[in-house]
């Protein structure tokens, strides 16, 4: 099984992986937890160029290309291999992200987006996206207590931080497999909601022993 957590910057997906995968431990799943761009070695290659500071500038066209450029990768080395070890997957972002940023973020044709995004996937697709859904401002909010400075796409300030989630309620609202969880909250309180949705849509993997209290307290 290949489940995806997704949502703007700050929304909350790497806390919540982090949460996901003590949960797995509990559960006794043999699981593989990543984020993208990333998890091979071209992959975090790639990534320290589009994260990069905003003076790394790049036409969109460029940061999409770099993006499946990483994405290929990381489904050729990371995800194929570890379902055909009958592994779960758990990643923070994938396709969805680039459908959501380079497609409505960045103003490139979306069915174009789509089509170079199979190309680099080779028609892989998730069993769940879940979409961690945030207003902006909370999200900026939270991302602005860390140390860290803003990267490229951090950057492009609240206009674009507004229009990435619409993107992401309306891609739910249209592609399938996706759905929508309220990342507002604490953790336990978040992570409460996605492991109901889990449990929820694949009862036979995720019993619902654990799912009131993160970290197997429940
Ligand atoms: N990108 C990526 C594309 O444009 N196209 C693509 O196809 C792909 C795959 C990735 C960037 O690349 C872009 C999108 C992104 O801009 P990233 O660093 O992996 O960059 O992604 P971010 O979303 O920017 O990652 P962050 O780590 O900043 O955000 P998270 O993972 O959503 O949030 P998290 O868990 O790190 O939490 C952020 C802060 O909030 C706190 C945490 O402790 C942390 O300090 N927090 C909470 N605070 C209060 N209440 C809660 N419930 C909280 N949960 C977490």
């Amino acid at each position: 099984m290949f489940i995806v957590l997704e949502g703007g910057d700050g929304a909350g997906k790497t806390t919540q992986v982090t949460l996901l995968s003590l949960w797995f431990d509990d559960l006794g799943l043999s699981y593989v937890s990543t984020r993208e761009p990333g998890g091979t070695a071209v992959g975090e290659a790639i990534r320290e160029i589009v994260l990069a500071g905003p003076e790394m500038d790049m036409p969109a066209e460029t940061e999409l290309m770099l993006i499946l450029g990483a994405r290929a990768a990381f489904v050729r080395d990371v995800v194929r291999p570890a379902l055909a070890d009958g592994k779960l997957v758990i990643a923070d972002r994938f396709s969805l992200s680039t459908m959501a940023y380079q497609g409505y973020g960045r103003g490139l044709d979306l069915d174009q987006v789509k089509r170079t995004v199979t190309i680099a996937t080779r028609g892989l697709t998730p069993d769940l996206y879940i979409v961690l859904d945030l207003p902006a401002d909370e999200g900026e909010d939270r991302q602005s207590r860390e140390a860290e400075s803003p990267d490229r796409i951090e950057a492009e300030g609240r206009s674009f931080r507004d229009t990435v989630r619409e993107a992401y309620l309306h891609l739910a609202a249209t592609e399938p497999d996706v759905t929508v969880v309220s990342a507002m909250g604490t953790p336990e309180e978040v992570q409460g909601r996605i492991r109901e949705e889990l449990v929820a849509r694949f009862p036979a993997t995720f019993t619902d022993s654990e799912m009131i209290e993160p970290g197997g307290a429940g």
